[in-house]
């Protein structure tokens, strides 16, 4: 019997050293200390050994069950040492390394020149006014001098949500409702989205920005808006710039007025920029006509006033020279982040 338990104990710790996992080291727990295991087996056989003999081996069984389990125990506590280690060991964070460059967020030309533009007037005392992208076609056309007959009425250029509702294809109803309020005198910007039924190309979308610029005092007259828009466009483009006021028509104007600026690139000398011109349109304008004071509520004999209007993303390209109105609505990544 002696020799059996020095057996199993050999064996056990020759396999005990060999174990090179902590699922190994348990198998050989299994093997001999479990219940099927070679110990328990020796202990089952007792019943065959002579019983003065029992004592005797019931203790060397013992023995040999304690320096098992005890060399199992040392060689689980190593292994888990040697695990925590190594864990530890690829865990180590190298307070030296380089941080990662975190990519900043870029301004979109848009808003650029939006915030440029609202500086401008804000400093001369307008006020920034928004309203509905959807609007009734009485505020959009009718209370503005558009007639039932004009062309920019027509399906083609107007996205209709039904006979008497409209995407606003000019902000201009945003300053009707402000006059229709009564609160006078007014003096604002309306920027926002627009809608035209267009095709996509290098200088149209069915979706724009316009600001739209609202004057209404006693008193106010031409000199006074050609004052104040040779003063934006000496702020936006420079202080060199020249304007020039072309007559135009407008049906919500009279009289109106397209104003170019001396093209920014040759100072007026005729560049590629200005396509050899010297000029460059940037703006419609006019004396808000009678006939809108009077629809919007406020008397024509007593109060008149100016309006002009600008188209968001022709700033936006002029002033940051992009030669396709596309990448503004892109939103690539590369193209905004030069900005
Ligand atoms: C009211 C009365 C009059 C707004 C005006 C323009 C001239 C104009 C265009 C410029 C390029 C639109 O973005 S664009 O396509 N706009 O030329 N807009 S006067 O006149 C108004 C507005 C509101 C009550």
């Amino acid at each position: 019997m002696k020799d059996r338990l020095d057996q199993i104990k050999k064996d056990a710790l020759a396999q005990i050293e060999a174990a090179d996992a902590l699922e190994k080291l348990n198998d050989v727990k299994v093997k001999y200390l479990g219940k099927k295991g070679e110990l328990t087996a020796v202990l089952k056989s007792m019943k065959d050994v002579a019983p003065e003999d029992r004592p005797k081996v019931g203790q060397m069984v013992n023995e040999t069950r304690a320096v098992i389990e005890e060399m199992l125990e040392a060689t689980k506590t190593k292994m888990e040492k040697a695990i925590r280690e190594e864990k530890l060991k690829q865990e180590v964070i190298d307070v030296t390394l380089p941080s990662k460059k975190s990519s900043v967020g870029h301004r979109h030309p848009n808003n650029i020149a939006l915030e440029e533009v609202e500086r401008i007037f804000v400093g001369m005392g307008y006020e920034v006014v928004e309203g509905p992208e959807v609007e009734y076609d009485l505020y959009n056309f009718e209370k503005l001098n558009i007639p039932a007959d004009h062309p920019a009425k027509d399906e083609q250029d107007t996205f209709y949500i039904n006979k008497d509702i409209v995407l606003r294809t000019q902000t201009s109803p945003v300053q009707a409702r402000v006059m229709e309020q009564g609160k006078l005198p007014i003096r604002m910007i309306a920027p926002g989205r627009v809608f035209r039924s267009d095709e996509v190309d290098a200088t149209h979308s069915p979706s724009f920005h316009q600001i739209e610029g609202l004057v209404i005092d006693k008193n106010v007259s031409f000199s006074d808006l050609k004052g104040t828009l040779e003063e934006f466009a000496k702020e936006l483009f420079g202080p060199e710039t020249k304007t020039k006021f072309r007559p135009h028509h407008f049906p919500f104007t009279e009289p109106s007025a397209e104003v170019d600026v001396s093209c920014f690139k040759c100072g007026g000398k005729g560049c590629r920029f200005c396509k050899g011109s010297g000029w460059i349109e940037i703006l419609g304008c006019g004396m808000v006509h009678p006939h809108v004071l009077e629809m919007c509520g406020i008397d024509p004999e007593e109060y008149t006033g100016f309006a002009f209007g600008v188209g968001l993303e022709r700033i936006a390209l002029l002033k940051y020279e992009i030669d396709d109105m596309r990448l503004l609505y892109e939103n690539d990544i590369r193209f905004l982040k030069q900005f």
